[in-house]
C-alpha cells in the first residue's frame, strides 16, 4: 500500500481547525488534526509545503519509521509547529492502520483498560454565585469532574470567564484581546471559590482549577497550600513551565496534586518533571505533542513515576484530536482524566464522529480506525478566520503570560 495524497483542509465552523486527510492507493484515508490555535496556517504551510511532498509513495503501515523520518529528518526539532504537523501525519496513519485492520484504534493499543474515560467540564462565571449554578449544569448532566474559574474581583477580564458558558471561545478577536491581571487579588479568590464550591456539592465532586501559568513557585505555593482542605483533584499549569525545577518549589510546600503540559510538544518538555515527582498529572495530547506514538511514549514515561494522564481537551483540538486522544485514554494504564470541553453542534456537523458522552463518561466508537471524518462539502462553507487568543498584562501594564 502507498499513500497517495495528503491534503490539508483548514475551515472554521465557529473556530479555526487544520486537519489533514492522508489517501493511500487503495482509497483508505485517515485523518490528523494539526490546529495550532492562533498559528493555524503555520502548520498548514508546513504540512502543505514540507511534508506533504514527502509522503506521497511511502508506505501507510510504517508509523513508527515516518514519524523518526519527520522528526529527524527535519534536522529542527522539536517546537510546537514541527510537532502539531508531526502529529497530524501520526494519527493519520494510525486511523488508516485501524481501517485496514477493521479495528478501533484503541484495540491497536493493547485494548480497553477500562469501561469509559473520566471527563471534566469547564464551569466559569464572572461571580462565585454564578460559577456554583455552572457547576450545578454540569452534575445535573451526570458530570463526576468540574473545573472552576472564577472573575477576580477588581479585574475587567478574568481567563476562563466568557459571555458564552458552555461553549467558552478564548480566540475570538481579530486582535488579542488584552486582560489584566493581579496574583494578589487572585490568590484572596481561589479558596473563596473552593469553599463555597465544597459547600454546595459535597467531597464526592472532583474540583478541578486552571492557574494558567499566571503564578510564581511561591505564589503557587501558597495556593496549593490553601487549597489543601478542599481536595482538589488538580491545580493546572500554576506555573510557566520552561523552568522545570521551578516545580521543587511548589512540591516542598503542598501536597494539592499539580497537572502540567498543555503546551508541550514533546518528552523532552517534562522528563525532569516526570522523574522528580514534581507533577501528578501530564496534559500533554495528541494534537501538540507528536501524534499517538509519540504520546504513548511520554505516558509510558509518567506511569514509570506515579504520573497519570490529563490530556488538554478544550475546543480549539478538533473532533479529530478528541476522538484519538480517546482511544489512548481507554488504553493506557495510567489514565487519570480526559478535558472535555463539548464543541459546537457545527463543528459536530463538520467532524462526524462516534465517540459519546454518557454520565460522566465518553466513550470511543467501535468503528475501524479513530471512527471521525470530515464533510468536506460543509468544510468548505466556512472559510479561514483569523483570531488570536489573549494577551495579559500587569495592572502598571508590563506583559505577563496569559
Ligand atoms: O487556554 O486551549 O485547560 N485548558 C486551557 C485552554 C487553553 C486553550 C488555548 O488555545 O487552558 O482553554
Ligand atoms: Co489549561
Amino acid at each position: 500500500m502507498k499513500i497517495v495524497d495528503a491534503r490539508v483542509i483548514v475551515t472554521c465552523p465557529g473556530r479555526n481547525f487544520v486537519t489533514l486527510k492522508i489517501t493511500t492507493d487503495d482509497g483508505v484515508t485517515g485523518l490528523g488534526d494539526a490546529t495550532l490555535n492562533g498559528r493555524e496556517l503555520a502548520v498548514a504551510s508546513y504540512l502543505r509545503d514540507h511534508v506533504a511532498p514527502l509522503l506521497i509513495g511511502r508506505d501507510p503501515a510504517r508509523i513508527e519509521d515516518t514519524w523518526n523520518y519527520l522528526y529527524r529528518g527535519a534536522y529542527w526539532r522539536r517546537g510546537p509547529v514541527t510537532m502539531t504537523a508531526i502529529a497530524a501525519v501520526d494519527t493519520a496513519l494510525w486511523d488508516i492502520k485501524g481501517k485496514v485492520a477493521g479495528l478501533p484504534v484503541y484495540q491497536l493499543l493493547g485494548g480497553r483498560s477500562r469501561d469509559g474515560v473520566t471527563v471534566y467540564g469547564h464551569a466559569n462565571g464572572e461571580t462565585v454565585a454564578e460559577v456554583l449554578d455552572e457547576v450545578a449544569r454540569y452534575t445535573e448532566l451526570g458530570y463526576k469532574a468540574v473545573r472552576v474559574q472564577c472573575g477576580v474581583p477588581g479585574l475587567p477580564v478574568t481567563y476562563g470567564v466568557s459571555q458564552d458558558k458552555m461553549f467558552y471561545e478564548p480566540a475570538a478577536a481579530r486582535r488579542p484581546v488584552e486582560a489584566t491581571w493581579s496574583s494578589e487579588k487572585y490568590l484572596r479568590m481561589v479558596p473563596e471559590l473552593f469553599a463555597a464550591t465544597r459547600d454546595r456539592f459535597g467531597p464526592d465532586l472532583h474540583l478541578l482549577h486552571d492557574v494558567h501559568h499566571r503564578l510564581t513557585p511561591i505564589e503557587a505555593a501558597r495556593l496549593g497550600a490553601s487549597l489543601e482542605e478542599y481536595a482538589p483533584f488538580w491545580i493546572e499549569d500554576p506555573v510557566p513551565a520552561e523552568l522545570q525545577e521551578g516545580f521543587r518549589l511548589i512540591r516542598q510546600h503542598t501536597t494539592t496534586p499539580i497537572a502540567v503540559g498543555e503546551v508541550f510538544n514533546s518528552i523532552w518538555d517534562c522528563q525532569q518533571l516526570i522523574t522528580e515527582q514534581l507533577i501528578d498529572y501530564i496534559r500533554a495530547t495528541v494534537v501538540h505533542a507528536g501524534g499517538i506514538t509519540h504520546l504513548r511514549r511520554i505516558f509510558d514515561l509518567a506511569a514509570l513515576y506515579h504520573v497519570r494522564t490529563g490530556s488538554h481537551g478544550a475546543t480549539d483540538l478538533s473532533p479529530v484530536c478528541m476522538s484519538a486522544a480517546l482511544h489512548v485514554d481507554i488504553a493506557v494504564p495510567n489514565f487519570g482524566i480526559q478535558e472535555y470541553m463539548r464543541h459546537t453542534e457545527l463543528t459536530d456537523e463538520v467532524f462526524p464522529h462516534g465517540y459519546r458522552f454518557a454520565d460522566g463518561y465518553l466513550h470511543p466508537g467501535e468503528e475501524p480506525g479513530l471512527g471521525v471524518e470530515i464533510d468536506e462539502k460543509l468544510a468548505a462553507r466556512y472559510p479561514y478566520d483569523p483570531a488570536y487568543l489573549p494577551v495579559n498584562r500587569l495592572l502598571d501594564g508590563s506583559m505577563h503570560h496569559w
